[in-house]
């Protein structure tokens, strides 16, 4: 028990700065009382999810929504705040030049544009002092015949290259693979087999992230995890959870199982260190935001501790008697298991309340920025 706390106390999951802001759906985005006007507040929001949970210490950034003019000063803020920035996200997909494609785009200039921003990308990470560019491309095609598939894959590594060429010590990237959307015939980084070619031929700074919504319905994440983990590929997770396409909802709301699966396979192989990024890619569209972000790393924390408990050396022995049923008891049992109290009982050694929600409802922060976050323009996704 006490090597589960201790690795439970050592979790680290990334919240992100767009979280914060407001979101939707293409039919509405419902604002909400208190939403951040500017990254800076952003960065005060997270923070206090940090401070709720004990174990969100960093921010991911998504350039150019959160555009500054000084990112070692928001660096230094988000410091202050008792937090750090995490990964920067890449945004070429919201510009009129990007309408078929950035860096698979046919006209070279689209292409030159597109990568300027992934290399301006890495300047923001040597401001902020982050390790991790994170690339995902709306990339792809509506129509059979539209562009030239290889061709596409081609401008995809030569852009993939220079900007791994560009990346300082310590510095990695993490290329990001989604089925579909918003290209719906072909995508050029579609799943992860195409996100692992690119990043082996690469080298050891290009890892894939599994982002829990870029899936078919019913694929196996939890084997995609075992297998980029054996192969030194899983760079991190953007963690959200589905029901039907990419929906963004809270990570473990969905299912609470899948979580534990991933989380089972990322201990077993090996990925529990801070060489695999946990970080959340979801947004709150009628939740409210900061208790949406805390009731999620809750979830991670909770899917993470049923997966330490699970007893492997009764799995190893019932697996290799070919005792079908009890191996599955083994990891059942442990699934089964309520680590609430687990958890209290590790907040209060930690010095936190044993609820975080509570904790955040009755901290006055929401009545506060509330109050004091009127006039201005509220951020939003795509803001
Ligand atoms: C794309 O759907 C994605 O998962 C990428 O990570 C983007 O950066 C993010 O969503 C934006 O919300
Ligand atoms: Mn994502």
């Amino acid at each position: 028990m006490t090597d589960i706390k201790a690795a439970l106390r050592a979790q680290r999951i990334e919240t992100p700065s767009w979280a914060y802001g407001n979101s939707g759906t293409r039919f509405k985005v419902f604002a909400q009382p208190g939403v951040p006007r500017d990254p800076y507040e952003k960065l005060a929001d997270a923070a206090q999810v940090h401070a709720c949970t004990g174990i969100a210490p960093t921010v991911a950034l998504h350039i150019p929504w959160d555009k500054v003019d000084d990112y070692a000063d928001l660096a230094r803020h988000a410091r202050e705040l008792g937090v750090g920035i995490g990964a920067i996200n890449s945004n070429v997909f919201q510009d009129d030049d990007y309408k078929l494609g950035s860096v698979t785009h046919p006209d070279p200039r689209v292409r030159r544009k597109a990568t300027g921003h992934l290399l301006e990308c890495v300047d923001i990470m040597d401001a902020t002092g982050s390790d991790t560019l994170k690339l995902w491309f709306s990339d792809g095609i509506n129509y059979p015949g539209q562009d030239d598939l290889r061709a596409r894959q081609d401008r995809l590594a030569e852009s993939l290259a220079e900007v791994y060429d560009r990346l300082g010590e310590g510095q990695r990237f993490l290329l990001e693979y989604k089925l579909f959307e918003p290209a719906f015939y072909a995508t050029d980084v579609p799943d992860w087999g195409t996100a692992y070619a690119h990043c082996v031929r690469l080298g050891p700074k290009a890892q894939v992230v599994v982002d829990t919504g870029h899936h078919a319905p019913g694929t196996n994440i939890e084997f995609i995890v075992a297998f980029l983990l054996r192969e030194g590929k899983l760079g991190g997770f953007d963690f959200n959870s589905r029901f039907y396409a990419d929906d963004d909802l809270m990570v473990g709301a969905a299912d609470p199982f899948q979580l534990f699966r991933i989380m089972y396979e990322v201990i077993r192989g090996g990925g529990f260190t801070d060489e695999v990024a946990f970080m959340l890619d979801q947004c709150h569209n009628i939740e409210p935001k900061i208790p949406g972000q805390i009731r999620s790393v809750m979830n991670v924390q909770e899917a993470t501790a049923k997966a330490l408990l699970v007893d492997r050396d009764a799995l190893a022995a019932a697996q290799a008697a070919g005792d079908v049923l009890g191996a599955n008891a083994v990891l059942m049992d442990a699934y089964n298991t309520d680590v609430r109290p687990l958890l209290a009982g590790l907040r209060e050694e930690m010095g936190l309340a044993p609820d975080p929600m509570a904790a955040y409802a009755g901290s006055g922060y929401f009545e506060k920025i509330a109050a004091e976050r009127v006039g201005g323009q509220q951020a939003g996704w795509g803001a």
